[in-house]
């Protein structure tokens, strides 16, 4: 397998555990990372054994501060852009992977962290973890698609004022706004993420693929439609093995036994 320069990746019972690992950057992300884990998350996607995917950050402190500042100061308006697109095509390969995919988020998750954050499915916040869109303090805007993500989680005059202060928010406040779905004691959020992750992972992986394409259309598309392609994905539910199983399952009142197929 293929070794990594500023990622580690530990698989256990069906979960990948994806590590950004520079915590002497506090895990900025630069362009190796971005590559890497563009790797790795194609990787992941064609692993049969993997059903649930998390990414957190190396050490106590940071999840991820941020894109990394000393490799952008370099940039012009075209590698600005280049690298803009690049990460927003990584964070939408994170938004619509077919294995779900969970942050586990202990400390700081600014910028760049922030939006890798919210491209994921589902997050787990630990209560020292620190959240914030700080570009505009650097002179820049989010290009990791910030101002495009935030306000789908947010109340849009929320959303706005964060990105117009740079103000850094508590995991606290992110789990009052509905960004994270836990906010857990120090220490205590990768065992969360991980019991998030089996239960998961315990679920048939063809219908979650199904039902996270189903989701991913949320944002993109009218009721009408989102319903219309709903109940073509409904109708895949019955090409697969374990439709049948679950439903027999239950009718002859056992468990179902899913082979994921
Ligand atoms: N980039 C590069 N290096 C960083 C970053 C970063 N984002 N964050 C921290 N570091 C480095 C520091 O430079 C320092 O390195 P060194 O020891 O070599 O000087 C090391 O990590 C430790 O950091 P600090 O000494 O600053 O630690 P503190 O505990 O004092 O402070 C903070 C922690 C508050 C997190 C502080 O480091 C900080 O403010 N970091 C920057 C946070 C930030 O502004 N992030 C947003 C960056 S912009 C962004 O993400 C845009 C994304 C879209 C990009 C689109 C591409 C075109």
């Amino acid at each position: 397998m293929k070794e990594f320069q500023t990622i580690l990746i530990q698989r256990a019972e069906s979960v990948a555990l994806v590590t950004i690992n520079r915590p002497d950057k506090l895990n900025a992300l630069n362009s190796i990372c971005l590559k890497e884990l563009d790797e790795i998350i194609t990787e992941l996607q064609n692993e049969s054994g993997i059903r649930c995917i998390i990414i957190t950050g190396s050490g106590e402190k940071a999840f991820i501060a941020g894109a990394d500042i000393a490799e952008m100061h370099a940039f012009n308006e075209e590698s600005a852009i280049s690298y803009s697109l690049y990460g927003q095509s990584v964070f939408n390969k994170i938004s619509n992977s077919r294995k779900p995919i969970i942050a586990a988020i202990n400390g700081f998750a600014l910028g760049g962290g922030s939006e890798l954050a919210w491209s994921c499915h589902l997050r787990v916040a630990s209560e020292n973890a620190m959240f914030g869109q700080p570009e505009i303090l650097l002179g820049l805007i989010p290009g990791f698609a910030g101002t495009q993500r935030l306000p789908r989680l947010l109340p849009r005059a929320v959303a706005l004022e964060l990105l117009l202060t740079g103000a850094r928010f508590s995991a606290a406040t992110a789990h009052k706004y509905g960004l994270v779905n836990y906010c857990v004691p120090q220490g205590e959020v990768l065992a969360k993420a991980r019991e998030l992750a089996s239960a998961i992972a315990a679920q048939p992986a063809e219908i979650v693929a199904l039902l996270l394409k189903a989701f991913s259309w949320v944002d993109e598309n009218s009721l009408s439609d989102g319903q219309l392609m709903e109940s073509q994905l409904f109708g895949k539910c019955f090409l697969t093995k374990d439709c049948k199983e679950g439903m027999s399952a239950f009718l002859e009142k056992r468990k179902p036994n899913f082979t994921h197929s």
